[in-house]
This record gives C-alpha cells, sequence and structure tokens, in this order.
C-alpha cells in the first residue's frame, strides 16, 4: 500500500497537473514532523535545533555499499550502482558539503545530514513547517561559501510562497535561527504545481534558481497581453544575500535578477563544467520534456510551445513570443516527444568513470525512474546524436531507449558528481541515494 501510495504520489508530483486526492495522499505520508512556534518572528514556521556541528571525521571513502537484492539496472557492464544510503523519505535535493557531509532535502519539511556514509538518525538538521500539495515542499539546497540555501513552499499569513532561505556553516557548524536570512520571496499561488525548486551556484559564484508557471499566464508565459513580470517561469541570477545579478533583460516591469523565462516548469540546471554555460531541464504537459542550453536572456517558450517550435501544434513562430530587450529564443538541443517528468540533469565532472564519461550529460526523470545518458558534442552546443535521434527528439520507446542507461531508480530528483568523481544518485521513491562506480572497483 505504501509503495503503491508513493507511486503515485511519485507519478503526480513532478509531471501532471495536482490531482486533489493525489495532494492528500502526499500530505498523508509527509506529516510526520512536530511543529513548535518561534517566539517573536510572525510567519516563520520553522523548528530547529541550533548549532549543530557536523564535521567529518572519517578518512577515506566514507561510503559502502548496503546490499539490496533490487538495485538499479545499468546497461554498461564496465559500471555498478551500489545503494549507499537509504531511509529518506521522499528526498527532493541533495548537495555535498566538504568530502563525508552530504545535506538532503525531503518533501515534507526535514533536512536531512549524511555523514561519514551514514544517514544521522534521531532529530533532523533543520526541519519547516511547509505546505505539500502537489509540487510544494522543501525542493532545493545547495551550499557556497559557509552559507547553506533552502527553496521552500510555506503559508505566509493567508498567502503561499516559494522562498529561499540562507544559513551560516562556519567551520562545520550550522547556525540556528540567529543566522537564519530570507534572501528571496517567491510567488506560491496558484500553483500548487511547477514550483521549480532547484539552487545551483554558478561558476561566476551567483545562485542560479528556477521557478515554473504556477499556472500563471501572464507576460513571462509569452502572453503580450497578460501580466507584467511576477518571477514565475524564470530562472533568476541573484548574489548570496538574494541581490539580483546585473540586468540581462530590460522591458515591462523591471527584470532584475531574471536570466531566462518562459519556462514551464524545471528540476535541473547545471553548469558544463569546461565552459560554464548554464543548462536546464523542463517539463512539457504531456508532450516534449526538454533539454535546453540555457545562455543568458534565454526565453523557452512556454506557453506558446515546447518542443522544437518547428513541430508546434500551434503553428508559433519566434514572433509570437514576448521578448524583452535581451531575450532569445532557442529550441531545446533535446526533447522527448512524450513526457516522462524529466527531473535534474549532472555533467559529471571527473574522469573517475573513464573517459567516455568524463564531462558528458546524465538526465533523470520521476515517472520511470530512468538513467539517460548523453555524449556532449564537440563544439559543447548540444549532443551527439545519431540516426533517428539526429532530430534532437526521443520520439518513441525505442529512441527513448536508445538513450537510457539506467532503470529502475525509483524516480530521480537529483544528481550529483560526488567529491570522490562518481555519480551520486537521489531516488525520490526509494528514498535512497545510489552511487555509480566502475565495476571493477
Ligand atoms: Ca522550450
Ligand atoms: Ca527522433
Ligand atoms: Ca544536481
Amino acid at each position: 500500500m505504501r509503495k503503491a501510495i508513493i507511486q503515485a504520489v511519485r507519478r503526480a508530483v513532478f509531471a501532471v497537473a495536482g490531482a486533489i486526492i493525489v495532494a492528500a495522499a502526499i500530505a498523508a505520508v509527509a506529516g510526520t514532523w512536530q511543529t513548535r512556534a518561534i517566539p517573536g518572528i510572525t510567519g516563520d514556521n520553522i523548528v530547529t535545533p541550533t548549532d549543530i556541528t557536523f564535521t567529518a571525521t572519517k578518512a577515506g571513502d566514507p561510503f559502502k555499499a548496503i546490499p539490496d537484492s533490487s538495485l538499479p539496472r545499468l546497461r554498461d557492464p564496465s559500471l555498478k550502482v551500489e545503494k549507499v544510503i537509504d531511509g529518506l523519505t521522499e528526498p527532493t535535493s541533495m548537495t555535498f558539503v566538504g568530502n563525508n557531509n552530504v545535506l538532503v532535502t525531503q518533501k515534507g519539511g526535514d533536512v536531512r545530514l549524511v555523514r561519514d556514509g551514514a544517514l544521522q538518525q534521531g532529530p533532523p538538521l533543520l526541519s519547516f513547517k511547509v505546505e505539500t500539495a502537489s509540487e510544494r515542499g522543501l525542493l532545493g539546497v545547495a551550499y557556497a561559501k559557509d552559507k547553506v540555501f533552502l527553496y521552500m513552499t510555506e503559508q505566509s499569513g493567508l498567502d503561499i510562497r516559494n522562498r529561499v532561505y540562507s544559513y551560516d556553516l562556519q567551520n562545520g557548524t550550522l547556525s540556528g535561527n540567529s543566522t537564519k536570512k530570507m534572501i528571496l520571496d517567491l510567488p506560491g499561488t496558484p500553483g500548487p504545481n511547477h514550483d521549480g525548486g532547484k539552487i545551483i551556484v554558478g561558476p561566476d559564484g551567483y545562485l542560479y534558481i528556477v521557478i515554473g508557471d504556477l499556472n500563471r499566464n501572464g507576460m513571462l508565459q509569452n502572453y503580450k497581453n497578460g501580466a507584467v513580470p511576477d518571477n514565475t517561469s524564470v530562472i533568476l541570477k541573484v548574489g548570496l544575500d538574494g541581490a539580483p545579478a546585473a540586468n540581462i533583460l530590460s522591458g515591462a516591469g523591471g527584470l532584475e535578477g531574471y536570466y531566462a523565462y518562459g519556462i514551464r516548469n524545471s528540476f535541473g540546471m547545471d553548469f558544463d563544467p569546461r565552459n560554464g554555460k548554464l543548462w536546464a531541464t523542463e517539463n512539457g504537459p504531456d508532450r516534449y520534456d526538454e533539454v535546453n542550453v540555457a545562455e543568458p536572456g534565454f526565453n523557452s517558450g512556454w506557453e506558446r510551445v515546447m518542443g522544437p517550435i518547428s513541430r508546434s501544434q500551434q503553428q508559433v513562430s519566434e514572433g509570437d513570443l514576448v521578448m524583452f530587450n535581451g531575450a532569445h529564443y532557442s529550441d531545446p538541443v533535446f526533447s522527448w516527444r512524450q513526457s516522462m517528468g524529466v527531473t535534474d540533469i549532472e555533467f559529471l565532472n571527473s574522469t573517475k568513470l573513464g573517459d567516455k564519461y568524463a564531462y558528458n550529460v546524465f538526465v533523470g526523470d520521476v515517472n520511470n525512474g530512468n538513467l539517460y545518458y548523453f555524449t556532449v558534442n564537440g563544439k559543447r552546443d548540444g549532443f551527439t546524436l545519431e540516426g533517428n535521434l539526429s532530430d534532437r527528439v526521443a520520439d518513441n520507446d525505442a529512441e527513448g531507449s536508445a538513450i537510457t542507461l539506467g532503470t529502475a531508480f525509483g524516480g530521480i530528483t537529483d544528481i550529483e558528481t560526488g567529491p570522490d568523481g562518481y555519480l551520486y544518485i537521489l531516488s525520490y521513491g526509494k528514498g535512497s541515494i545510489y552511487r555509480i562506480v566502475p565495476a571493477a572497483q
């Protein structure tokens, strides 16, 4: 039964417009944490112990493989999958802090700590009272320069907001509320789906944060007569204090801090470690999940187009889109004709899995739990694709199969290159972290 609920939740959460019944199921699964008010902080639902030291102590490889008879499968016998962490509940994002620590967000509001290869039991590192209907929740985490950043959906008076908070983390100590700062206060309605939620740190030291359309129909969704920009369907570029980066776009509403727009929803971004360019995934409604190279000023085309514009059923051309000063449209570098809830994208930033995989791209999905693999082309502006994939669209199962490296990951929500150079995969459905290593190891 629990497995059935998780399966149902997993299918609905990141892919399909939220059915109310499923939202209720999510709330039922998630609601186990305790809450208490923090005096003097109005509308602030945080529950946290303070001053939690988590300096790692173990030398060498902290992880060991946990025996499992139903491991995900890989189609390359030169690689193998290990389960290194289990016992998580609906994990949404993870980030490594130093060599031996991983922070994992859980949709229901907890931040869990993996230290020295083990998931810490007892009270979570941090715990928040979050909104969890549909795709809302504690969704993203990043770490940079002695700060931890968290993206979450929470109630604020009668409103629902998506917010990014920062905490200080110094000398292995995460300080509690005394250093908590709200650095972004983004909309959360009507939603409840398409909340985005990934935070990543760019090679330029800025934070990049993605939020979806929340089912709005404004200029940022390419409605020319729609509402002025309202912080939806965008990738934001901000400093570590939340201050917008220098303007890339100009036009109606100011557009401060907007890096890209016209994005339906996304749960995956990464920078190419070779040239620093941002790539992002995007969820289609039922057709055309996308992988995009998101150059500054990128308009992905939603809600007029998903997938290649030449395949648009609405016969859309670029002139039909809302183009702010400094904007450009570009087609996805890859699409799946049948949406499968594309989630994270990761450039493997190491040679530890061999030359074939070094600096190439892995992508996950939440509906099937597949891990897709792509070779980046010589110009690093797309993938090397052949045969029926040379149109840059997986049109059917056979074409999708040709780019599928792994299966049965149970719904992937995050992929990271570990400090050891191996590939780490976070499974929403299985509550586990898997690691891909050379088979000979
Ligand atoms: Ca697009
Ligand atoms: Ca094709
Ligand atoms: Ca990632």
